[in-house]
């Protein structure tokens, strides 16, 4: 951020808010703000160099709980606000945290586009297989024939998988963690923000009042880590471990990671200072607006 910005931009002290999270106990949401607030103070984000926005479902209130500059958007509506922030100031963190509901829901159109563009931010994508703040139904990523109080006789659809899908709309780092593994969570936020483009970072959570398959047992039973010598540049084996999911077969790590310009990046107007310190020429524009006879 420029000087003359963050000069009269006072800068939080610490991360702490007034307000105490009102998630369930034993919820994962806590561990991914855990290991938020641990990157951020080892990264030094503050709220001159970092925004975050979320969607709204229990995920949503992790903006309450971080003293940085924040909007919370409306529901399935989160990334398009995050990349009109990294468009108005290109030189900011932007963390978008968002639901499986959220994001893969009404906000599905958004993310493959914000993938397809490469803008250059991170989607903290916190799925949970259920919609948690409207009290447990079924979401676009829940299994097929799952029960919930929206679909007590089974599921009639098939899951959208958000690492396969990030993959196949061109994101350019992509990867998924499970809430629990609070350092290695920490680690990819950092690695996340860092990578220039667009990062998806998947985090495999527990809703403890709503989704009894999905809990802390399942994921210590079934995850595994991505092998050291997995090849993160091979998007053609990329894709094949991202549809990994099952018994004994859910892959934690990094999935794929291209180098390549950012969305931002090519934007000429971007290019000598932040869109925001843009000084604009007064045109008279009437004449744009003038019926042709
Ligand atoms: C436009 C709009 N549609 C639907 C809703 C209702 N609604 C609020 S939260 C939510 C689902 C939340 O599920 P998810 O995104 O998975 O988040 P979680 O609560 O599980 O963190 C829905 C459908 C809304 N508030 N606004
Ligand atoms: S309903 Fe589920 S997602 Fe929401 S706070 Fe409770 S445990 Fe967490």
């Amino acid at each position: 951020m420029t000087d003359q910005i963050a000069s009269i931009t006072p800068v939080a002290t610490d991360l702490n808010t007034p307000c105490s999270p009102t998630w369930c106990p034993g919820c994962g949401n806590f561990a991914i703000l855990s290991a938020f607030k641990k990157a951020a103070t080892q990264e030094g984000w503050n709220n001159t160099n970092t925004s975050m926005v979320a969607g709204i479902g229990c995920h949503g209130h992790i903006v309450n709980y971080v003293k940085l500059t924040s909007v919370e958007g409306l529901h399935g509506r989160a990334i398009p606000v995050g990349t009109g922030i990294k468009m108005a100031n290109h030189e900011l963190n932007v963390f978008v945290f968002t639901g499986d509901g959220d994001c893969m829901g009404e906000g599905g159109n958004h993310f493959i586009h914000a993938c397809r563009r490469n803008h250059d931010i991170t989607i903290v994508l916190h799925n949970n297989n259920i919609y948690g703040l409207t009290t447990g139904q079924t979401s676009p990523t829940s299994p097929h024939n799952f029960k919930t109080k929206s679909t007590p006789d089974g599921n009639p659809d098939y899951p959208l998988l958000p690492v396969p899908l990030a993959i196949a709309s061109g994101a350019t780092f992509v990867a998924r963690e499970y809430a629990g593994n609070v350092k290695e969570l920490t680690e990819l936020l950092i690695r996340a923000n860092s990578h220039k483009g667009i990062s998806i970072l998947e985090v495999v959570l527990p809703c403890v009042s709503f989704n009894k398959e999905f809990g802390a047992e399942f994921f210590k039973e079934n995850t595994y880590r991505l092998p050291e010598d997995y090849d993160v540049t091979d998007k053609v084996a990329a894709f094949a471990k991202a549809l990994e999911w099952g018994s004994h077969q859910v892959p934690l790590g990094v999935f794929y990671e291209e180098a390549k310009p950012s969305y931002e990046s090519e934007i000429p107007q971007l290019q000598h200072n932040i869109l925001l310190e843009n000084t604009y020429m007064d045109r008279d524009v009437t004449g744009l607006l003038r019926k042709q006879g």
